[in-house]
């Protein structure tokens, strides 16, 4: 398993020279971030990326993410054109990317995405102050329930698009009248456009799954648990159709077994995403240190089941709290992050050690 970190370019508070000093550390997590959703990536700009990174004695190996535009979703009259996009866009990484110059993995590179209509990670507080005196991210559903997206009360940390008020008003009124099924039939005729290619350049997808793993503001969300994956597996039965197995987003619903579903999808993980979470309540969660205690998930054993089964691939660190003042992007401070990954290193060579003995 390959330790990496996400990293969201110039304008990240959190410096590259300082990632590099974290031990054990030199894959990037990255993305053209001021792209908009179903505009294709140039070529160039993925390589200028690729050189600001290994400039640094760093090494990119997974994109996060390649956003999926919304007619994509709702299968509107564009989404063809905006698959077209999105397969140029896998194609300007592979080009641009190419073999890993620094850490040498022979590991293919990962593409992260997600299928969640319009909103991406969603929360009701994205500074929410814990009796140590440090920030997380919390998600209450009650809150949630009373906020109107439309009036801009919505934290959306996650959220890329930035649409105004009357493009939102228009997608909401459209998911009004689309349900589960739709979305399940449009996400296989995307996945039946782009795995083929992703195959064909030797990358893989990461699925991201929906954070949280339901419905939200009436809008159907599918990516929730172990019997969506699996069906999303089978839709294109291909090792470029793999998940991100994301700790904290899954974590939240008590039917979801983490350690079971990294052994059940090893072989299809691309990509993993290692946070703990503390479930507060039906719906209701904040987000912890990463030690297995602080929280409610067991991330030993998810590591162990991971190694056990022979997952090779990259993981990161996911969501810090804000500590020692730090000030930034939620979720997404050094600090934290750092220490999390520290901790996550720490269950990898225990782990290894264990399998030795
Ligand atoms: C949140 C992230 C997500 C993720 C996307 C993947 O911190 O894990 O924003 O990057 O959902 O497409």
């Amino acid at each position: 398993m390959v330790l990496t970190f996400r990293w969201y370019g110039d304008s990240d508070p959190v410096g590259l020279e300082r990632i590099r000093q974290i031990p054990g550390l030199r894959g990037i997590v990255a993305a053209l971030y001021d792209q908009r959703p179903g505009e294709a990536w140039p070529v160039y700009r993925v390589a200028a990326l690729r050189e600001t990174i290994e400039a640094a004695g760093l090494d990119w190996r997974v994109v996060e993410s390649i956003p999926v535009h919304e007619e994509i979703k709702y299968g509107g009259p564009e989404r063809d054109a905006r698959i077209e996009a999105w397969i140029e866009s896998a194609r300007a990484v592979a080009e641009a990317l190419g073999p890993p110059s620094q850490s040498g993995s022979e590991e293919p590179l990962v593409i992260t995405y997600n299928f969640m209509p319009v909103f991406d990670w969603t929360r009701s507080d994205l500074g929410k102050l814990l009796p140590d005196g440090s920030k997380a991210l919390a998600y209450d559903e009650e809150v949630v329930a009373r906020m109107d997206p439309l009036e801009g009360e919505l934290e959306l940390p996650g959220w890329i698009a930035h649409y105004s008020r009357s493009e939102l008003f228009r997608l909401l009124h459209r998911w009004r009248e689309i349900g589960q099924q739709e979305l399940w039939a449009n996400f296989a005729y995307f996945l039946k456009a782009v795995v083929p290619v992703v195959e064909e350049l030797g990358m893989r997808l990461a699925l991201h799954p929906d954070d949280p793993p339901w419905p939200i503001f009436g809008i159907p969300r599918i990516i929730v648990d172990s019997e969506a994956v699996r069906r999303l597996l089978s839709i294109v039965d291909s090792p470029a159709n793999a998940i991100c197995l994301c700790s904290g987003s899954f974590g939240v619903l008590a039917g979801n077994d983490l350690v079971a579903m990294a052994r059940e999808f090893a072989s299809r993980i691309a990509f993993v995403h290692l946070r703990n979470v503390k479930v507060t309540g039906p719906r209701s969660f904040q987000e912890s240190a990463h030690w297995a205690a602080a929280g409610s998930l067991d991330l030993p054993g998810i590591v162990r089941a991971l190694l056990e089964s022979g997952y090779t691939g990259p993981f990161r660190p996911d969501h810090g709290r804000m500590i020692w003042g730090e000030e930034g992007r939620p979720g997404y401070g050094l600090h934290d992050r750092a220490l999390g990954s520290q901790y996550l290193l720490g269950l990898v060579d225990a782990t290894r050690l264990s399998m030795r003995a």
